[in-house]
């Protein structure tokens, strides 16, 4: 047991989780891997969401809360590390979640498709799928009612091929990766450098407030906000943190 009042609790927590997940056959091998990546970058920020994230978040509540179709998507690490969390997104936004594997296989779905359901969410992921053009990876795979026909996607905690293709099929991505340099941040339309586990709640939080905004509002936030500059804000921000 990790002892609350530990300095460095919330990460030995988020590791104990990842540890657990590999365990339980949910989360990847290579799932522990990403997870070592992502606490050097949250070391350098130490471990605090900075006010660029915060100004991707609130991006990114106005465009979720724009979108006809928005998709949560969820691999191994993002289902151990928040899936409570992920149910109430959703049902906030009132969206599917879908589950995309790299390292795909029926057991990992299905036992994924099981962690939800004890949140009462039935995800979508977990059957039968269809390929999504120029991916030739597992990522490619999606549910025809999912990711598919989405015009928005959250992704979180990815390796790059994937965005760089849903962009290209003309749908909107936001992602949380505490990486602003990955493949992934750079090509999505919307970036947030910063830990998946203090994003989400702070983006729950920011869709209440912003529900009772206009649509006008909405689009003029999402028009105002920058991501090229807001990663450059959050890479130099990363290099003071050295
Ligand atoms: O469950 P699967 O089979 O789909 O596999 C998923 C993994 C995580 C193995 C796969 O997507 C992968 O290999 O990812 P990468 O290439 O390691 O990229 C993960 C990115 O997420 C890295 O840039 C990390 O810095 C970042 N990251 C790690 N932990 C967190 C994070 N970002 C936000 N919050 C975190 N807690």
């Amino acid at each position: 047991m990790i002892p609350k009042n530990h300095p460095r609790y919330n990460s030995l927590m988020q590791r104990h989780l990842i540890e657990e997940g590999i365990h339980k056959g949910i989360t990847s091998m290579q799932g522990l891997i990403a997870q070592g990546r992502g606490e050097t970058f949250d070391y350098l920020l130490k471990e605090k969401t900075s006010k660029y994230a915060e100004e991707a978040i609130h991006a990114t509540a106005a465009l979720l809360l724009l979108s006809i179709k928005p998709v949560i998507s969820v691999n191994g690490n993002t289902t151990v590390l928040c899936s409570k969390e992920l149910v109430e997104l959703s049902n906030e936004l009132k969206c599917s979640i879908e589950v995309n594997l790299f390292y795909r296989t029926k057991k990992r779905e299905k036992l994924i498709e099981k962690e939800f359901l004890k949140f009462n969410k039935k995800i979508l992921g977990a059957g039968k799928k269809i390929r999504l053009k120029g991916l030739t990876s597992n990522r490619g795979l999606v549910d025809v009612k999912g990711i598919y026909c989405a015009d928005t996607v959250l992704v979180m905690l990815e390796d790059g091929d994937r965005t760089e293709s849903l962009i290209k099929a003309g749908k909107k991505v936001i992602a949380v990766d505490l990486n602003p340099l990955s493949r992934t941040a750079q090509k999505a339309s919307i970036s947030i450098t910063d830990n998946v586990l203090r994003v989400i709640p702070l983006l729950i939080k920011e869709i209440k407030k912003l529900k009772k905004k206009k649509t006008s509002e909405l689009i003029k936030i999402v028009l105002k906000y920058n991501n090229e500059k807001n990663l450059i804000n959050s890479i130099n921000l990363l290099k003071k943190g050295i």
